[in-house]
C-alpha cells in the first residue's frame, strides 16, 4: 500500500481522524467494585474528590504506609501529596492513616474506611490493617489511578464505609523458581501484584530436581552446580543470601511474610548432584532437565544426611524473619513409608530447634511422622478426604488449602491454553472460585483451616508474562476465599466485580487471561497488544533496550514490507483508538503504514526521532473496528525499516 492513489488515502484518512488526545476522563469507581468483597460496606451518595494540594496524614506508625500510597498516586495524579503529620482531631482534608478509632472488629489485618466529600480517613490497629485499606483505596479510585504516567483525572473516591477484616490468617501464594529459575525483579513484581489483592504469604519453592536456587555457604556446589540449569536445559539460576534477603524485605514492605521451601527427601536430585556423598551409592547423578517427579531421593539412612539438612536449615532459618520453614515432604516415591517417617522425625525438630515452624505438603501428616508443634500441612489433593490432613488436624496441625483442582495456577483454563499443565484438571475462573476452604476437606473444619494458597508451579512457566497470565484472574478468586466471608460467596456477585479489575490489570501492564466467563468491559477499557507476542515478519523479538513493556519489543529488518501484524478482540463493533509504542534512537522518520483487516487506515504514518532507542512514545489513531477479531498490521515502508515497536493498545 506504500504507492497507493493519493486520492484513495484522502478519503480513508478523512475517516480515521489521525492523532486524537490519548487520554479520557476516568471513570468512577464504586464501593461494590471491591475484590475481595469487604466484610460491610455502607456506601453514601457522597463523593471524595482528591485536589491537587492534597496532603496524606500519617501518624508515628503509619507513615511507611503513607508513603507507599503517596508514591502509588503521585505517579497517575502528578500531585506532589506531601506526607503530613495527622493532628489529633478528626481530619477534615486529604487522606488519613490512623492507628487509632478503628473499630475493634477489624483486629490485627482489617481496617475501616470512611470516606465523605471532606476527606478520606483509613484506621486500622496495626501498619498491616491500614495496607490492606490501602489496596481497598486503590480500588475505590478510578481505574487510571494504577497508569504509571500522569492522567487528567478526576480522582474521585465513591462515600461511605468500609469494615473489613479477613476470614484467615493465612493467604498464600507460591513460585516455583526450581523448575524455571526467575530473578528478583520478577519475585518484586510478583509481590506487588499479589499485594493488591492483600494476599500475605509469599512461599518460594527454592529447590527441586531441576535446580537448588540459594546459596548455602556450607554447601555452596548446591548453588553454584545444582542451580545451574532447569527444565529444558536453560542457565537456571539462584539467589545470593543478600538477594534473598533483598526479597524478603521488599515483601515485608508489602506486609508479606516469605515461606522458604527446602523440598525434600524426594525433588532432590540438584542437590544429589552437587554432592555425591548425599546419594546412598555414593555417585552423583547427572543434573536433570526434565519435568518427571518422584524418582529422586536425600539418602535418609545416611547420617551425613542430617548434617547436610540442618547445615541448610540453619542458614535458611538465620535469612527467614517469618515463622515458617516448608520442608517439602511430598512425592517422596523414591522413599520406603518408613524411611520417609524416620526422616522426617529426624528433620521436623531441626526446624523447631531453630525456633521455627514446621510447614510442609500434606504428607508430612502420616500417622508415622510425629506431630510437631503448631505445624502446618499443605493440602494439595484432587479429592476430598484425607488421611494424612485428618491425621495431623487430630493431632493440633493446621491446614493451609491448595487443592490443586482448584488452586495450582500453573492448570491450564481449557485445553486451548498455551501453557501450563492439566494433570489436576482445567482451572477456569468459576472452577478455581467455587469451593470453599473451611469445608472442603471432610474431617478438616473451618477452625483447623489457617488459610489458602494459590501455587504457581513452573515446569511450563518461564517468563513474567507467564506468571501474569496463569495468575490473573485466577489468584484475586482464591484471595477473595481467602478473605471474604463465606456468606458473601457469590459467583454471579464475584465475576461482576472481577470484570471491574480487567481495565486496572490492563493499565497495570498485566497480561491477563480473558475468560470467556467474565463479562470484561467493552467501552472505557483499553487491551495491550504486546508486539513480541504478534505474528513478525522480516524483524526480531529483542530485549537490548531499556523501557519497554512486557518481555520486549520487535525490532524491524531494514526492509520494505518488514511488519508486526496483531490479532486483536473486540466484544462489538465500534471506534477504538489506536496506540502504537515505539522508539526511534535515528533522527530519521521511519514511516509505517497501517492496516486493520488488510484495509489501509493510515498511509505512511510518521514515526519520527524520540532521542533514543531506549526513549518509547506512542502514536495515535482512531479507527472503526468490527466485532470479533480483527488484524491490525504495522508495515515499514522504506529501506530502513520501521522503528522498533513494544506494543498495540486498544482503547475501547
Ligand atoms: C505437584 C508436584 C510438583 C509439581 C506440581 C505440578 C506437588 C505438591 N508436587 O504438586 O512437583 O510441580 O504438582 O502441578
Amino acid at each position: 500500500m506504500v504507492r497507493l492513489a493519493r486520492v484513495v488515502m484522502a478519503v480513508v484518512l478523512a475517516g480515521v481522524g489521525l492523532l486524537v488526545p490519548a487520554s479520557a476522563p476516568a471513570v468512577a469507581a464504586t464501593m461494590a467494585d471491591v475484590v475481595p468483597v469487604p466484610v460491610v460496606t455502607q456506601p453514601t451518595s457522597a463523593t471524595y474528590t482528591l485536589p491537587s494540594g492534597a496532603s496524606v496524614f500519617t501518624q508515628a506508625g503509619s507513615a511507611d504506609v503513607g508513603t507507599y500510597l503517596a508514591a502509588i498516586l503521585r505517579r497517575s495524579t502528578g500531585y506532589a501529596l506531601p506526607i503530613a503529620t495527622a493532628g489529633s482531631g478528626e481530619p477534615t482534608s486529604g487522606i488519613s492513616l490512623l492507628l487509632t478509632g478503628a473499630d475493634p472488629s477489624v483486629g490485627a489485618q482489617g481496617y475501616q474506611l470512611d470516606v465523605t466529600a471532606a476527606a478520606v480517613v483509613l484506621r486500622a490497629q496495626t501498619a498491616t490493617g491500614l495496607f490492606n485499606g490501602v489496596q481497598t483505596l486503590r480500588q475505590l479510585l478510578p481505574a487510571e489511578i494504577e497508569s504509571p504516567t500522569v492522567r487528567p483525572g478526576p480522582w474521585t473516591v465513591p462515600g461511605g464505609r468500609i469494615v473489613d477484616y479477613p476470614r484467615f490468617a493465612y493467604r498464600g501464594a507460591m513460585l516455583d523458581v526450581a523448575r524455571h529459575f526467575h530473578p528478583v525483579a520478577t519475585v518484586k513484581q510478583y509481590i506487588d501484584r499479589i499485594a493488591l489483592y492483600k494476599i500475605n504469604y509469599l512461599h518460594l519453592h527454592l529447590s527441586d530436581d531441576q535446580g537448588w536456587r540459594i546459596v548455602v555457604d556450607s554447601w555452596p556446589r548446591l548453588a553454584t552446580y545444582g542451580g545451574s540449569t532447569q527444565v529444558g536445559g536453560g542457565p537456571g539460576g539462584y539467589y545470593t543470601k543478600a538477594q534473598f534477603q533483598e526479597i524478603v524485605a521488599y515483601a515485608a514492605s508489602r506486609h508479606i511474610t516469605v515461606v522458604p521451601e527446602i523440598d525434600m527427601p524426594g525433588h532432590t536430585n540438584a542437590a544429589l548432584a552437587s554432592y555425591a556423598d548425599l546419594n546412598c551409592n555414593g555417585v552423583a547423578p547427572a543434573l536433570y532437565t526434565g519435568t518427571a517427579v518422584g524418582f529422586s531421593s536425600l539418602c535418609t539412612t545416611k547420617e551425613i544426611t542430617y548434617t547436610f539438612v540442618n547445615d541448610v536449615l540453619t542458614e535458611l532459618a538465620a535469612l527467614t524473619p517469618g515463622p515458617y520453614l516448608h520442608i517439602g515432604g511430598d512425592e517422596a516415591d523414591a522413599t520406603s513409608a518408613a524411611q520417609y517417617a524416620a526422616f522426617m522425625n529426624r528433620v521436623q525438630p531441626m526446624v523447631t530447634g531453630k525456633s521455627k515452624t514446621v510447614m510442609g505438603w500434606h504428607q508430612i501428616g502420616a500417622s508415622a511422622v510425629q506431630h510437631s508443634a503448631g505445624r502446618v500441612v499443605q493440602f494439595w489433593g484432587t479429592g476430598t478426604s484425607d488421611s494424612s490432613v485428618t491425621t495431623a488436624v487430630s493431632r493440633g496441625a493446621k491446614v493451609v488449602m491448595s487443592p490443586s483442582n482448584k488452586a495450582y495456577l500453573d492448570m491450564k483454563y481449557t485445553n486451548s491454553t498455551p501453557i501450563g499443565l492439566s494433570w489436576a484438571g482445567l482451572i477456569e475462573v468459576q472452577t478455581a472460585y467455587e469451593w470453599n476452604p473451611g469445608t472442603h476437606v471432610s474431617g478438616v473444619p473451618a477452625t483447623a483451616v489457617l488459610g489458602v494458597e494459590a501455587p504457581m508451579w513452573s515446569e511450563t512457566i518461564v517468563t513474567e508474562d507467564h506468571i501474569e497470565f496463569m495468575a490473573f484472574p485466577r489468584l484475586p478468586a482464591i484471595a477473595e476465599l481467602g478473605w471474604s466471608p463465606w456468606s458473601t460467596h457469590n459467583w454471579t456477585a464475584f465475576r461482576a466485580r472481577l470484570a471491574v479489575q480487567g481495565p486496572r490489570w490492563t493499565i497495570m501492564g498485566i497480561d491477563f487471561y480473558r475468560s470467556p466467563q467474565i463479562a470484561w468491559p467493552t467501552t472505557g477499557s483499553t487491551v495491550r497488544y504486546e508486539a513480541e507476542n504478534a505474528a513478525i515478519t522480516l524483524g526480531v523479538a529483542e530485549a537490548n533496550h531499556a523501557g519497554y513493556s512486557g518481555t520486549g519489543f520487535v525490532n524491524y529488518d531494514s526492509a520494505v514490507g518488514s511488519n508486526v501484524q496483531w490479532t486483536v478482540s473486540t466484544p462489538a463493533a465500534g471506534t477504538a483508538t489506536l496506540r502504537i509504542r515505539y522508539a526511534n534512537g535515528s533522527t530519521t522518520n521511519r514511516p509505517m503504514d497501517i492496516t486493520v483487516n488488510g484495509a489501509l487506515v493510515a498511509d505512511e504514518l510518521s514515526f519520527t526521532g524520540t532521542g533514543a532507542w531506549a526513549t518509547w512514545q506512542t502514536r495515535t489513531l482512531t479507527v472503526t473496528l468490527p466485532a470479533g477479531t480483527s488484524t491490525v498490521r504495522a508495515t515499514a515502508t522504506t529501506a530502513i525499516g520501521g522503528p522498533n515497536v513494544d506494543y498495540l493498545e486498544v482503547q475501547r
